[in-house]
């Protein structure tokens, strides 16, 4: 069994979790609040901004033949972010000013610190966690979302088939690193995985309450 296929299954309760997780059935159902949809706008919109020099950071670790398709997504977040744009201005909402939440700044601290400080491996495991959470959440959600939703084109974005391409070429060059990587570090790289699959549930929680900083509540 391959690296991915042994961190989904020992995290599959989390996995599972993430997957039902209420905003996304809430999401699914056209039962969610417009303004807790917003908020995930926004708070994900810096997401992604953070996402670029995360990349980039990569960039500076990867073996040659990741320079390429590293660069493709670093042109392909700009592209969200431009998807982001025209989805506020669609639904009339301002995208820009909201501070970044406490879950939303320690995952990105999270993101830039394995980025500077753990192996390629490491890093790329975070990636493809990341990455693979966003698919199947949306995916998730296009199991039962309104086609008319003003929502749909983050459905298409993360659940459609160019993104799940992507996904399964991470999931093909992770279990490559991870099979010449010793034993320390591929278990390293399974509670990298397994931090990554958390932070992403308490993203969604975070969307879904609102919880932000002490000082900072909405
Ligand atoms: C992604 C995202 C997917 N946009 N937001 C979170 C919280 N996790 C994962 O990453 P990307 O960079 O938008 O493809």
């Amino acid at each position: 069994m391959g690296f991915c296929s042994e961190q989904l299954e020992r995290h599959a309760s989390l996995w599972r979790r993430m997957l039902t997780h209420p905003f996304l059935i809430a999401t699914r159902d056209g039962a969610v609040a417009h303004g807790t949809f917003v908020r995930w706008m926004r708070q994900d919109y810096l997401f992604v901004e953070a996402a670029i020099p995360f990349i980039a950071a990569l960039v500076a670790k990867a073996p040659r033949a990741h320079w390429q398709p590293l660069a493709g997504v670093i042109a392909a977040l700009e592209k969200e972010l431009e998807l982001f744009e025209g989805r506020a201005r669609a639904v009339g909402v301002e995208l820009r000013g909201a501070p970044t939440s406490f879950v939303n700044h320690a995952y990105v601290q999270f993101l830039m610190a394995t980025a500077l400080r753990a192996s390629y491996a490491g890093a790329f495991t975070v990636l493809y966690a990341a990455e693979k959470a966003y698919h199947e959440s949306w995916k998730a959600v296009q199991a039962g979302l309104d086609p008319g939703s003003p929502w749909q084109p983050f459905v298409e974005n993360w659940a459609g088939a160019p993104f799940g391409e992507y996904v399964r070429w991470l999931e093909g060059e992770l279990d490559r690193l991870a099979a010449g990587a010793g034993d320390p570090e591929r278990e390293r790289m399974g509670e990298l995985f397994g931090l990554t699959v958390r932070y992403e549930i308490a993203f969604w929680e975070m969307a879904l309450t609102g919880a932000s900083w002490p000082g900072l509540e909405d």
